[in-house]
């Protein structure tokens, strides 16, 4: 796969202004809305309005951390390979930054989706370490079109539209990347709308998703350590996908 590089020194007036405008915006709607663990790890990595994130300073903290660190792509891979990325602890994030006429809808994630939105949770143990455990699976996997659909409504239900509940207040809490990137869908997955469901791998590998709306339905899990304990119970309805497989 061909390795891309950062150009930092190419980015415009304009990327600076998108990149304060959005990451401003979601500093007022996410406290109160977004996971804990996100507000640690957006502390922790160090993310300001004002400076477009340069992947070798974030890569040396979340390096030290975790372990895990960024690499360049120009959009989405190939499930094969980004499952591949995921397994070592390789997390493909895109470079570019949507334009201010695009602010509020994309058809591609791009730096803001990838960075903001996954990177701060990256710095947490128990979300990298089931991020890492999903890549091997992923992996595993990858030559089987229904065990890999299967495995991306884990991904879709998990890292990009999971909602946490607040141990304290009962209510859900926010700790997926593309509803943390999302303005409107960062108060519309907590309001009356939506259908929210207890986190359960049958329930979320039995649920399709679309990509180009809001979310009707989320699941919702306890804490970020059950993630990482449902994957045997994911690999156990895995095993039964081949038949899927074998009719599609
Ligand atoms: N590629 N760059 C990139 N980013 C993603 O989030 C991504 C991807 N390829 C596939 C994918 N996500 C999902 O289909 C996973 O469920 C595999
Ligand atoms: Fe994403």
């Amino acid at each position: 796969m061909t390795t891309l590089q950062q150009h930092y020194d190419q980015y415009t007036d304009e990327d600076r202004h998108v990149w304060k405008l959005l990451f401003e915006r979601q500093l007022q709607a996410l406290p109160g809305r977004a996971a804990p663990e996100f507000m640690e790890g957006l502390a922790r990595i160090g993310f300001t309005a004002d400076v477009i994130p340069d992947f070798r300073q974030t890569n040396q903290v979340l390096r030290r951390l975790t372990g895990w660190e960024i690499v360049p792509v120009p959009g989405i891979v190939d499930d094969a390979v980004f499952f591949g990325l995921l397994a070592a602890r390789k997390f493909p994030a895109t470079t570019w930054l949507r334009k201010l006429s695009e602010l509020d809808y994309l058809e591609e994630p791009d730096m803001f989706h990838d960075v903001f939105g996954h990177v701060p949770l990256l710095t947490n143990a128990s979300f990298s370490r089931f991020l890492h455990q999903l890549g091997h699976v992923g992996s595993l996997h990858a030559s089987n079109p229904a065990a890999v659909e299967l495995l991306a409504r884990l991904y879709w239900f998990t890292v990009e539209f999971g909602l946490i509940r607040d141990a304290g207040s009962g209510e859900a809490r926010i700790y997926g990347a593309g509803i943390l990137s999302s303005a409107g869908e960062t108060r519309y997955s907590l309001s009356a709308e939506p259908r929210r469901h207890s986190f359960s791998p049958v329930g979320v590998l039995a649920t399709a998703f679309r990509k180009d709306v809001f979310q009707t339905d989320y699941f919702v899990v306890d804490s970020l350590e059950q993630l990482y304990a449902t994957l045997p119970e994911v690999q156990r309805q895995l095993r039964e996908a081949p038949l899927v497989a074998e009719l599609a």
